[in-house]
């Protein structure tokens, strides 16, 4: 199951309805998103992206994107929606923007990389990519020129567009399905904390790196979703 579907209404029904039976109706909320599992452990993508890194990125940095979006929406006419309804149409409310950008953009870096992944994509979104941009290479080549030239944090991303795929980049925790830019399925988070204790201020290593772990699987599952 996605990670995305965590921390919705549904997730915490049963328990909410033992609240209910304590409160009158409407005096409690029921929406609480959560910090999501890792699905590998935090050494696993040695030594691309080491076990520290991953452990704090994990615990101290999308925990606190969690806890301060459910603080941003608790009491409010927001509480109770998904993160893709927030996303679209609650961002101008910064602390949803930012906080909600960070619990939605790191649920997915977690779920696009994986141990012994890397290599190519294949099949229906290998031939997108070609058709795209012209060849794996050269999507990668712009890829990387995205992550790159995104000045200070952010993230850069591969996403489906109606003319077919693109590749954009967004600042701190923006993420196109804020203005609805394209559908993303890949990302990766330039924000130095993804990467400075291993690489420094070598982001361009780091995103050298970041190729051996993306699971193309889990890429290929986003865009057939994405159609
Ligand atoms: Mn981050």
């Amino acid at each position: 199951m996605s990670v995305f579907n965590q921390g919705s209404p549904h997730s915490t029904f049963d328990r909410c309805e033992r609240i209910d039976i304590l409160l009158p109706a409407g005096e409690f909320e029921i929406m609480s998103f959560e910090l999501p599992e890792l699905p590998y452990s935090y050494d696993a993508l040695e030594p691309h992206i080491d076990a520290l890194t991953m452990e704090i990125h994990h615990t101290k940095h999308h925990n606190a994107y969690t806890n301060n979006l459910n603080a941003a929406i608790e009491g409010t006419d927001m509480s109770g929606k998904s993160i893709e309804d927030l996303l679209a149409n609650h961002c101008d409310n910064n602390a949803v923007r930012n906080n909600g950008g960070g619990y939605w953009n790191h649920c997915q870096y977690w779920e696009v990389m994986s141990p012994s992944s890397g290599g190519s994509p294949s099949g229906a979104l290998a031939s997108a990519i070609d058709a795209s941009f012209g060849s794996f290479e050269e999507f990668k080549t712009a890829f990387h020129k995205a992550a790159m030239t995104r000045f200070g944090s952010g993230w850069a991303w591969l996403g489906i567009r109606e003319s077919g795929l693109c590749v954009c980049s967004s600042p701190n925790q923006d993420n196109p399905l804020m203005d609805g830019y394209c559908i993303p399925i890949l990302g990766i988070d330039v924000w130095e904390h993804a990467y400075y204790k291993k690489y420094g201020p070598g982001r361009a290593s780091y995103i050298e790196a970041w190729w051996n772990v993306v699971d193309w699987k889990e890429v290929s599952r986003r865009y057939a979703d994405g159609q």
